[in-house]
């Protein structure tokens, strides 16, 4: 395996002088001058922008540069010179833009005035900002609210998020998905279960108290750079890092600080995992129980001789409930069933579980590798029972860090987006602003698409996002998308959610957050909320891309004025023109979290929410944390693992790609060029589907309800990843994700293990 790794795919570390060189050609592609390039500079500063790429938290006393190359490149994409005018729509009608690539469609440059499809002449044409508000508003009067889906993608601040699910509510709904529901929704739902916080407990101060720090299915070199840093700093303070993903990821495995000279100049690099453990997908849940059995097994030894204690019994014992059964389950599972499923040895499991035992406070980083499946939450609920075992959540140091997405996802859930109404604060709401918000459950993505393939959904109306590339079941859900009634897109850039339009539909473009915010009350901050759970103003920097662009908060409260009328007691011309209102809404609402907010909204390194579980106060059913008894070790119980040449496929992203928004066709980090339509496949695998290098395959997915999933033209590229495993990119391979594989208590679509099959193969 090691020989293979060197031949083919780590040409790189990550980061050094290949990042550096990836910015500088994003910098050149996007026509984005020296002079504007100085934005970077601003980027995750206390007087700057927040950046629009990842969740990362942004310290008190940032480097000069604080960002990455994700961020850069993000930066740059959002400030590109180039521009899509209605010209643009005059050449190429609808049908045409279809055949486009997703590079092609965002590459064509930021949208710059509202504008309306025109059936008749197959085109988007442009219309004034208030004719669309008053169709829009006209059109949803006429719907039943409950038909109605107002999704937000991860990028939206606080206050535009919190005018929405007002909105939303006011005219009568809680079907208010967002990316989360795609994400970290098994976290949401897991850590809540077994902890009474649905969010991560780590601050970026625990890197500096921390012994040792485990990576569960999360790819820092990709998706969240920046977090580079502080482990580089905590390697050189010697502490350890386990890694369990299935790919020997770049990122993971070394880091060469772009940002450091004495690092750029010679040739060290910073050895990032310790340990690295490659998990078979969809196998954590054998390797954490094996990892728990093993320290159970070691205290049960302890107790036998007198020793001193390898739990934290006092913490088992005053915090803690179900410690027993669960303990008694990881007693008896057999190490064959753990190994088999893993696809690890026991003696790799006892290598790590030996350093979580020496090691005092102990962080898990985790991503979409435990989410993402149909056992995604119990992955969660595993972590949990791991780290509970020592007493490591709610000290110094220690606790679970789900490594979020979107750069304000977490904050959207945190003032009021969700479609759970027992997540709001409806009564609170109702008192505030004087109406009867909608009680009943709304819809979470894979309901809604469930709804819309069914046609019973009339209208969505789109905060950000790309959902007909980023949903599973694509071959059944962009039909049903482009039967809706009234498509309406807020979006910085063009997308192909734009083109498979409703009956009426409209593109209304938005400022990047980047860019200066003027209102009649001057120029205006936005804040959002950081993976660490800190708050942070944001100001935007560089002129707006066109003189007809829009806020997201302009837009919110054109839409929700058209649409409620004399109905709402909200002003909402007001917080159009002066977001600091919204924010005392905000604040009136959730007093503990936002209280000063107007003041504390500057606080460099941002302010902190208050999290019980911090402070080991559990709001749990029980009041306590709670350990977990899972239900099964493999990933997919009716995954029909045993059928002959079944395959299992993990989608991933690239270093070139931010979710839908492809700025290039390269994965820099594992070797790959040209082209996203490929499949990493080992060797032997690729030996008993008697396949070579280069061929190409078609892949169908294995289920039994009766309809065809295929994704053709995949090029078979040889690689380092457990036997019967393999790996493809998102969103190419949607198509084979079928709508009802996702996790049972979250709905997050099981994007990390869909089972396949190659039907075709070519030479
Ligand atoms: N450059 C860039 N940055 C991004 C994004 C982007 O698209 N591009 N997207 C943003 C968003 S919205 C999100 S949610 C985050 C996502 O960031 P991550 O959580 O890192 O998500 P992925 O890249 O999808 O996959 C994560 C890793 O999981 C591993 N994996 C797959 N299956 C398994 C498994 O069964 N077990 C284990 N242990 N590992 C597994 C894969 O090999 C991969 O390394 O990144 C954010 N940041
Ligand atoms: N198979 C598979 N599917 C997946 C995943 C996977 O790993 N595998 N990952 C899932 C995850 S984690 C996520 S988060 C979802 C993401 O899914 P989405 O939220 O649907 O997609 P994005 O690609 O993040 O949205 C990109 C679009 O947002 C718009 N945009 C960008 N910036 C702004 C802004 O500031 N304001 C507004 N209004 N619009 C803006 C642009 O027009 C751009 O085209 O996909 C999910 N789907
Ligand atoms: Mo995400």
């Amino acid at each position: 395996m090691d020989k293979e790794r060197k031949n083919e795919a780590y040409p790189y570390s990550s980061g050094g002088w290949g990042s550096l060189k990836a910015v500088a050609k994003i910098l050149s592609q996007e026509k984005v001058t020296l002079k504007d390039s100085t934005v970077l500079l601003r980027q995750n500063k206390p007087d700057g922008f927040m950046c629009v790429s990842c969740s990362w938290a942004k310290p008190a006393d940032p480097h000069t540069f604080e960002f990455c190359e994700s961020g850069a490149k993000a930066t740059a994409w959002d400030t590109t010179a180039k521009r899509v005018t209605h010209d643009f729509f005059a050449v190429h009608p609808v049908s045409e833009l279809l055949r486009w690539h997703d590079h092609d469609l965002e590459e064509a440059g930021r949208l710059t005035e509202p504008l309306r499809y025109d059936a008749a002449t197959d085109r988007y044409v442009p219309v004034s900002w208030q004719a669309a508000f008053d169709e829009i508003g006209r059109e949803l009067n006429g719907m039943d609210p409950d038909r109605v889906v107002f999704y937000t993608s991860g990028r939206a601040s606080l206050e535009t998020s919190y005018m929405l699910q007002l909105y939303a509510r006011m005219y009568g709904t809680n079907n208010l998905p967002d990316s989360s529901n795609m994400c970290h929704e098994s976290t949401s739902v897991g850590l809540k279960e077994a902890i009474g916080v649905g969010v991560g407990t780590i601050m970026l101060d625990d890197f500096e108290k921390t012994d040792l720090m485990f990576f569960f299915g999360q790819n820092v070199g990709t998706n969240s750079p920046r977090m580079l840093h502080p482990l580089q700093d905590a390697r050189k303070r010697g502490v350890p890092i386990v890694t369990f993903n299935p790919l020997r990821e770049p990122g993971l495995i070394s880091f060469t600080n772009p940002q450091s000279p004495v690092q750029m100049l010679s040739p060290t690099e910073t050895q990032i995992s310790t340990q690295y453990h490659q998990v078979k997908t969809g196998g954590d849940t054998a390797a954490i129980l094996g990892l728990c059995k093993v320290v159970i097994a070691a205290d049960d030894a302890a107790v036998a001789a007198g020793g001193p204690r390898v739990l934290d019994d006092t913490f088992i014992r005053e915090h803690t409930l179900g410690f027993e059964d669960f303990a008694d389950f990881a007693r008896q599972a057999e190490w064959t069933d753990i190994e088999r499923v893993s696809g690890l040895s026991r003696a790799d499991i006892e290598r790590a579980a030996d350093e979580y035992i020496k090691a005092n406070a102990v962080i898990i980083h985790y991503g979409m590798g435990l989410t993402q499946h149909r056992m995604g939450v119990q992955n969660v609920r595993m972590l949990c029972n791991f780290l509970l075992l020592r007493g490591n959540i709610g000290k110094p140091g220690a606790g679970p860090s789900p490594v979020r997405g979107h750069s304000n996802v977490q904050g959207q859930r945190t003032v009021g987006i969700t479609e759970k109404p027992e997540l709001a604060p409806l009564d609170k709401l109702a008192q505030q602003f004087s109406f009867e918000p909608p009680r009943k459950k709304g819809m979470n993505i894979v309901e809604a698409f469930e709804a819309m393939v069914e046609g019973e959904v009339s209208a969505v109306l789109n905060l950000g996002g790309n959902l007909v590339r980023s949903v599973p079941d694509r071959l059944q859900t962009e039909p049903a998308w482009s039967r809706l009634r009234l498509t309406v897109n807020v979006a910085t850039k063009l997308n192909r959610s734009h083109l498979v339009h409703g009956a009426v539909s409209y593109i209304l473009p938005c400022l990047s957050r980047i860019e200066i915010d003027r209102q009649a009350s001057g120029d205006q901050a936005v804040s959002m909320e950081d993976s660490t759970g800190c708050m942070h103003g944001s100001h935007g920097v560089t002129e707006p891309a066109s003189t007809d662009v829009r806020s997201e908060p302009f837009i919110v409260a054109g839409i929700a004025k058209a649409t409620l009328a004399g109905r709402s007691t909200v002003d909402w011309d007001a917080w159009r023109d002066d977001y600091s209102r919204v924010r005392a809404a905000i604040a009136e609402t959730y007093p503990e979290i936002f209280h000063d907010f107007e003041a504390r909204m500057w606080t460099p390194g941002g302010f902190v929410r208050p999290l019980p579980a911090r402070e080991r106060k559990w709001q749990t059913k029980s009041g306590k944390a709670e350990f977990m008894v899972p239900q099964s070790l493999g990933e997919d119980p009716d995954m029909m693992e045993r059928q002959p040449g079944a395959l299992r496929l993990m989608t991933l992203r690239t270093d070139s790609q931010f979710n839908t928004t492809i700025y290039n066709l390269d994965d820099r980090f594992r070797g790959i060029k040209g082209s996203r339509m490929v499949i990493l496949m080992n060797r032997a695998d690729m030996e008993s589907h008697s396949l070579q290098e280069g061929d190409e395959v078609t892949l169908q997915t294995i289920a039994d309800d009766g309809i065809q999933r295929r994704v053709e033209g995949l090029r078979i590229v040889p690689y380092d990843i457990p036997p019967g495993c393999i790996a493809g990119y998102y969103p190419e391979c949607n198509p084979l994700l079928p709508l009802w594989h996702y996790a049972k208590e979250s709905k997050v679509p099981g994007a990390k293990s869909i089972p396949v099959r190659v039907v075709e193969q070519r030479r």
